[in-house]
């Protein structure tokens, strides 16, 4: 019997919730009404956790614990760039990057800089009431920028670097930001729309190097840089303004996935109780651990686990997604990426990380062949079966023999010392979870959350072989189950519960920033005092307590003869396909059939393309376009969709292979690479009807 089916995770409460009809319903979706639920919580805890530190109830006094606890021990570490060098192949310009090893702060230091700058930032003239814009990529100085200003109790505002021209206007603009924290790049594009900015009064750039002022000149900023705010706090210490734990902490700007973007109110004691559920969780948790921090901070997974980190003594290094194994794109080649530089225990990624993590061992095991292709096969499927026994057990020797012989090099991507990833933002494939666990040997955790909730809700238990789950509720988090009447879920489904997932307990957000409507139709506070956030994912509850989400009320379309697509499934299951970068299925009422765009992968392409002898001459555009092309793709697809066990009306009937990959700079996906389906759409409209023509 698996450890988890017992004691750790059989929910305990199991509450009937019979809505109490009240007349306070206004403006929620008609499917609320005759609500009726089953609720679920962590039997492992007998209220709902809100800190996991005692005594402590902001951010700002949990950072400023850790940095007199662990005072001497490192915090934050960067890499210095040595070289840098611009590579023309593939007629593409691409910047190839040589940097060296980290260079470390310890506790002490950054709390020196926090200080400094909460003082530099009140005496450029920035009133607490104010808010702060941070808008820049993830960094050391985001960081303490973030905790500079949770000393003087300063809201920030947050905003994912990718996001396009209107959606930063409207952040800022709606906020009333004083003050914007950028780095250089990101400065151009304030520039650039500086006429529609009322309130923004100065700017803070992260970045060192001077800065023109001619540039400058008509948008009336007062332009400082980080170092002198910095120092100009030194030499001026201002008292602290600590925040309480109903301050709002970060106002966070999530990049929806349709029209503009919507501000998600965190308060310090929203924050804080998702973080010390995660500190639960992971096990054994500490100095020892150093975390590769890659993400955006702008990213709710991202901005939890820099900050749990940094309670617990540990350190935090810094990478981008394009530097951070020796073959990604931005490495000069022999040259060390970020994670083997810097041997994280701890990692956070969304799904399309692992994906192509999984995609590159398997593409380069496959381009080995011979004897060392079959030993990776073999000790793969040994250590399948090991796995559906039990995580502990089968192991002993066996283990260890394939870990020499085989896993150590694919292990070695990462650093080598991975011993959990944190997973998040959308639902991780069985295959590459099943993938990422063997070949690294590490566990994933995945969880379930949304910004609106901080990332809180569920979170798989460390030792839960399974796959496809995403785990029992977090220690601070209630979660039940309502009828979908239209969907066709209802809680009295059998052999389990389904519904529409809903959120509750003290990691729920206060709602939308200047947002009441929305507010309203997506946020409720039930007679006990319990607020929960309606999330819009349908869900099911394993008898052990775990959820799996199944499906999504906003991305299931009924075509022509009236069956429902789940574009989001369909999509998964395709997506474990070699050839697939990226897809999107297109469907609507107006046919019976669907189609999908799909990004191709270039290394598995290629790789095809040579084993048929077909000639392209390195021209990528020509080879996409080949009938051959296509066809090996959508069979690959088919195959993907029998062993998912798609329905014939699911499959996409034609497809489109595109060769530019999805990025958030494209503005095509979100900074979590979640799909723009409308604006991809709007992209791809040409294409799409002309699949629609032909077939
Ligand atoms: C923190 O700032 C908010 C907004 O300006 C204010 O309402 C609150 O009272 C402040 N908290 C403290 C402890 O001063
Ligand atoms: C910014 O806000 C002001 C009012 O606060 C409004 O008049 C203006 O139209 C807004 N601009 C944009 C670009 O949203
Ligand atoms: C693992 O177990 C499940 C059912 O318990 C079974 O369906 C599956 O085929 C097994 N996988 C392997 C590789 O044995
Ligand atoms: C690649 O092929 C396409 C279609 O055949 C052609 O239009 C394009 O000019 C070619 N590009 C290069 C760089 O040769
Ligand atoms: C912001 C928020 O919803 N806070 C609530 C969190 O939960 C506790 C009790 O569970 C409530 O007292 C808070 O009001």
């Amino acid at each position: 019997m698996n450890a988890y089916i017992f004691g750790i995770v059989v929910p305990l409460l199991v509450i009937l919730f019979r809505s109490r009809s009240s007349t306070k319903r206004r403006g929620l979706p008609a499917d609320v009404s005759g609500e009726r639920g089953l609720a679920l919580r962590n039997h492992r805890f007998t209220s709902p956790l809100s800190s996991a530190w005692e005594g402590v109830t902001t951010l700002a006094e949990l950072f400023e614990r850790a940095c007199r606890e662990h005072h001497d021990r490192v915090l934050l570490g960067t890499r210095v760039e040595i070289a840098r060098e611009v590579d023309y192949s593939y007629g593409r310009r691409l910047e190839k990057l040589h940097l060296g090893d980290y260079h470390w702060l310890t506790y002490g230091r950054v709390f020196e800089s926090v200080t400094s700058f909460a003082s530099g930032l009140a005496l450029l003239g920035h009133r607490k009431e104010e808010r702060v814009a941070i808008f820049a990529e993830t960094r050391d100085r985001w960081f303490i920028a973030l905790q500079g200003c949770f000393r003087r109790n300063v809201t920030v505002v947050t905003i994912y670097s990718s996001l396009g021209e209107e959606a930063l206007c409207h952040s800022l603009n709606e906020t009333d930001v004083t003050t914007v924290i950028c780095g250089r790049k990101e400065l151009t594009s304030l520039v650039h729309i500086s006429g529609q900015l009322d309130s923004v009064k100065r700017v803070i750039c992260i970045d060192d190097d001077k800065i023109s002022s001619d540039l400058f000149a008509q948008t009336g900023w007062k332009i400082t840089s980080f170092a002198d705010v910095e120092s100009l706090g030194r030499d001026n210490p201002v008292e602290a303004d600590l925040p309480l734990s109903a301050d709002v902490a970060v106002i966070m700007y999530t990049s929806g996935s349709t029209g503009l973007p919507k501000g998600v109110m965190m308060t310090h004691g929203n924050v804080l109780a998702t973080v010390s559920s995660i500190m639960i969780i992971v096990p054994n948790l500490g100095p020892k651990d150093v975390y590769l921090a890659y993400l955006p901070m702008a990213h709710i997974l991202e901005l939890v686990a820099e900050n749990l980190i940094a309670a617990v003594g540990g350190s935090i290094g810094y990478g981008t997604p394009l530097t951070l194994t020796d073959t990604s794109n931005k490495i000069m080649k022999g040259k060390r990426g970020d994670a083997t530089a810097l041997m994280p225990t701890v990692m956070a990624a969304v799904p399309a990380i692992l994906d192509r993590v999984r995609e590159g061992v398997l593409n380069k095991v496959n381009a080995k062949g011979g004897l060392s292709k079959k030993l990776f096969y073999l000790a793969f499927a040994r250590r399948l079966l090991a796995l559906n026994g039990s995580w502990f057990g089968a192991w002993g020797w066996e283990k260890a023999l394939w870990n020499l012989l085989v896993f150590k090099k694919v292990q070695a991507i990462l650093g080598g010392r991975i011993r959990f990833i944190l997973c998040g933002g959308a639902p991780l494939s069985g295959d590459t979870q099943r993938f990422i666990n063997i070949c690294l040997g590490a566990p994933i955790g995945q969880g379930y959350g949304l910004t609106e909730t901080c990332a809180g809700g569920t979170f798989s238990d460390f030792d839960d072989t399974s796959v496809g789950r995403v785990g029992p509720p977090i220690p601070c988090s209630y979660i039940k189950l309502i009828d979908w009447p239209e969907g066709g879920y209802s809680t009295n489904d059998s052999p389990m519960p389904r519904g529409e997932i809903v959120i509750g307990g003290p990691n729920v957000s206060l709602g939308y920033f200047k947002n009441e409507e929305k507010t309203i139709e997506s946020y409720k506070v039930d007679e006990r005092g319990v607020r929960w956030f309606y999330t819009g994912d349908i869900g099911r509850f394993h008898k052990d307590g775990c959820i799996e989400i199944i499906d999504r009320k906003k991305d299931i379309v009924k075509l022509q003869h009236g069956e429902y697509v789940s574009l989001g499934k369909v999509e998964a299951a395709l997506s474990t396909s070699p050839y697939v970068d990226n897809i999107m299925l297109h469907a609507d009422p107006f046919h019976s059939y669907c189609v999908a765009l799909v990004v191709v992968s270039h290394p598995a392409l290629e790789q095809w393309a040579s084993q048929q002898g077909i000639a392209y001459s390195n021209n990528f555009s020509e080879l996409f376009r080949k009938e051959e092309t296509v066809k090996e793709v959508h069979a690959s697809l088919l195959k993907e969709a029998k062993k998912g066990r798609l329905e014939k009306f699911e499959i996409p009937a034609k497809i489109t292979c595109l060769s530019d990959p999805w990025t958030p700079e494209t503005g095509l996906v979100t900074a979590a690479l979640k799909l723009k389906r409308e604006i991809i759409r709007k992209a791809f409209q040409e294409e799409l009807s002309k699949l629609y023509a032909s077939v």
